[in-house]
C-alpha cells in the first residue's frame, strides 16, 4: 500500500535519466566519398598526397588521415609541382583547378556532388546573366568555390539584416541559390525576405541544402524539445555541426554544446540533468559518437534509444579520375601476376 502525502515524487536518478540518439546523424554520402577518396588515394600513389584545406571539417578525421600520410595545405602553392592533391568535399572555384593545371598538378577532386550541382546552378543563372543571391557564411570554402563560379554575378547574403542592402541590376531577374549546410528554418527567413523585395526572385531548380543537412536538423529537432542537455559531436569550423547546436536550443532544448570528444564533456554540465540527447554533424565518425555514450554511461545514464526520423541509402561513386587509376593499378598487377 502507499501513502499520498501530497509530496512530489522522488525519482530514482537511475530510472530517471534517459539518454536518446538522433538518427540520421554522421557521416553523409558526401563526407564518406571524400574520405574514402583520400584513403584510397595514399594507398594508390602512396604518401605523401597534399590535400587543398581540410577534407571534411573534422579534426579527428584530418588527424587520422595525417597520420597516415596526407598533408593539408591551405593553398595550392605549398604543393610541390607535379605532386597529387586532392579538393575537399567542399569545392573549389575554377581559379583554383586553372591553378593546379597550370602547376602541372595531377588533381583528385572530392568536391560533394551535391555542392557540384550548386556550381552548375550558378553557372546556368549566369548564363542567363541573372544577379545571384547566394546565401552563406563569408569565409566558408563552399561559398568561396561556388561564388568564384560566377563573381561578377554572385553576391553573399548572410542574413536577413543584409537583404536592405542588396543592389541588382534588374529586380525582375534575380536568383537565390545557397550553401549546402545552413539552418533550413533561418534560410527560409532570409529568403521570404528577400522575395519581399525581390517578387519576381527565382528558386533554384532543386534544394540546395542538402539532404544530409535537412535530416539531421530533423531529427534533432525530435530529440532535442524534451531534452535538458544536448550533446553534439562536431567541430567549430563545421556549419552543418554548429548549426545542430543552433536547432536544438531553438526547440526548447534546455542547453547544447558541441564537441569534438567526449573528453571535452564538463561534469558540470551534467549536474541535475535525466534527459540528455547525443546527435553528431555530417563530418563526424561514428566512433566518437560511442566515446560519449560510453562517458554517459560511466557516468549512470542507461543505454541510449535510438530515434529514427528518416531512413539514408545515398552513397556516391569515388570521383572518375581515381577510378580510372584503380582500375589502371588493377589491370597492370594481373599482368604482371
Ligand atoms: O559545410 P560544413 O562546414 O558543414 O562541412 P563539413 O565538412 O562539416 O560537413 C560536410 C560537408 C560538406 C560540403
Ligand atoms: Fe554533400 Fe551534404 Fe554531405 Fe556536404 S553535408 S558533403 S553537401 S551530402
Amino acid at each position: 500500500m502507499t501513502t499520498d502525502l501530497g509530496l512530489p515524487p522522488v525519482l530514482d536518478p537511475a530510472t530517471a535519466r534517459s539518454v536518446l540518439l538522433a538518427a540520421p546523424r554522421g557521416y553523409c554520402a558526401g563526407v564518406d566519398r571524400a574520405v574514402i577518396t583520400v584513403e584510397k588515394s595514399l594507398d594508390l600513389y602512396g604518401a605523401p598526397v597534399y590535400v587543398r584545406k581540410e577534407i571534411v571539417h573534422n579534426k579527428h578525421v584530418v588527424t587520422t588521415l595525417e597520420e597516415r600520410g596526407a598533408i593539408f595545405v591551405e593553398e595550392l602553392d605549398e604543393v610541390p609541382p607535379g605532386a597529387t592533391v586532392v579538393f575537399s568535399a567542399h569545392g573549389v572555384s575554377p581559379a583554383v583547378h586553372a591553378e593546379a593545371a597550370e602547376r602541372s598538378l595531377k588533381t583528385i577532386d572530392a568536391t560533394c556532388p551535391l555542392v557540384t550541382k550548386v556550381h552548375h546552378e550558378a553557372k546556368r543563372f549566369a548564363a542567363d546573366d541573372y544577379d545571384i543571391l547566394l546565401i552563406g557564411h563569408a569565409g566558408h570554402e563552399e561559398v568561396e568555390g561556388t561564388a568564384g563560379e560566377a563573381p561578377d554575378h554572385i553576391q553573399l547574403v548572410e542574413s536577413p539584416a543584409d537583404v536592405a542592402g542588396i543592389v541588382v541590376r534588374d529586380p525582375a531577374k534575380v536568383a537565390w541559390l545557397s550553401q549546402t549546410t545552413l539552418s533550413v528554418d533561418e534560410t527560409m527567413a532570409t529568403v521570404a525576405a528577400i522575395r519581399e523585395k525581390f517578387p519576381l526572385l527565382l528558386d533554384p531548380p532543386s534544394d540546395d541544402i542538402c539532404y544530409a543537412t535537412q535530416n539531421r536538423q530533423v531529427a534533432v529537432k525530435e530529440i532535442a524539445k524534451d531534452a535538458d542537455l544536448v550533446l553534439v559531436v562536431g567541430s567549430r569550423n563545421s556549419s552543418n555541426s554548429v548549426r545542430l547546436v543552433e536547432v536544438a536550443l531553438e526547440v526548447g532544448a534546455k542547453a547544447s554544446y558541441l564537441i569534438d570528444y567526449a573528453s571535452e564533456i564538463d561534469d558540470a554540465w551534467l549536474e541535475g540533468v535525466e534527459k540528455v540527447s547525443v546527435t553528431s554533424g555530417a563530418s563526424v565518425p561514428e566512433e566518437l559518437v560511442d566515446g560519449v555514450l560510453s562517458y554517459l554511461a560511466e557516468r549512470g545514464y542507461p543505454d541510449a534509444q535510438a530515434v529514427r526520423t528518416a531512413e539514408e541509402s545515398l552513397i556516391f561513386a569515388l570521383p572518375p579520375e581515381l577510378r580510372r587509376d584503380i582500375r589502371a593499378a588493377a589491370e597492370l598487377a594481373a599482368r604482371q601476376a
